[in-house]
């Protein structure tokens, strides 16, 4: 069996309290219980996504890194294929999907991320959904932050941000929004 090091219950002394390394074991155990809340909290907002009606159909996640925000997608009851998702600069999904206005987009960029007078800060890479209907998906943009203050627009500004699912592909070239048609998905982000 050769089992080295600490723990080995035949050591003479192992019961003791004062086992020295019995205490870097529970403090170690302790460490990993305690995660991440250990350190500095990062910025994070969520936002509830709904559809057309208004029933909560997925959510995303918006986590500060040191060099851009992830984002998490879950999502359900979608048309399967290629969807536009971006950020649009206001955080309202209510009376209709419009109030959210347009992207996020403060110094006024072309629209794409295949254009080279863009993209502008709400665009992302297209969200493809299976053929159930749900789609689970990753992003990572450099173009916005979470919380203000950085050099780029936060998505916790005055007015608030919304992510929108579109119901077509976004081309990433064309204007406005890369043929990505009406707003199937909205929704609203807020600090978690
Ligand atoms: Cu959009």
């Amino acid at each position: 069996m050769g089992r080295v090091g600490c723990g080995d219950g035949r050591e003479p002394g192992f019961e003791s309290e004062g086992n020295p390394m019995r205490i870097i074991a529970i403090a170690a155990a302790l460490a990993a219980a305690l995660g991440p809340s250990d350190a500095p909290a990062a910025d994070l907002a969520a936002a509830d996504i709904v559809e057309v009606e208004g029933t909560v159909i997925g959510e995303a996640t918006f986590e500060q890194t040191p060099t851009g925000v992830l984002i998490f997608v879950e999502i359900e009851g979608l048309p399967p294929g290629a969807h536009g998702i971006h950020l649009h600069g206001t955080g309202a999904c209510t009376p209709d999907f419009k109030a959210a206005k347009g992207h996020i987009n403060p110094s006024g960029a072309k629209h794409g991320l295949r254009n080279p007078d863009g993209p502008d800060n709400g665009d992302l890479p297209n969200l493809f959904v299976s053929a159930d209907g749900s789609a689970k998906a990753e992003f990572f943009t450099t173009r916005v932050t979470v919380a203000p203050g950085g050099v780029q627009p936060a998505l916790l500004d005055a007015d608030g941000s919304a992510v929108i699912v579109h119901d077509r592909p976004d081309d990433h070239s064309t204007q406005p929004i890369g043929g990505a048609g009406g707003r199937i998905a909205c929704g609203v982000i807020a600090k978690r």
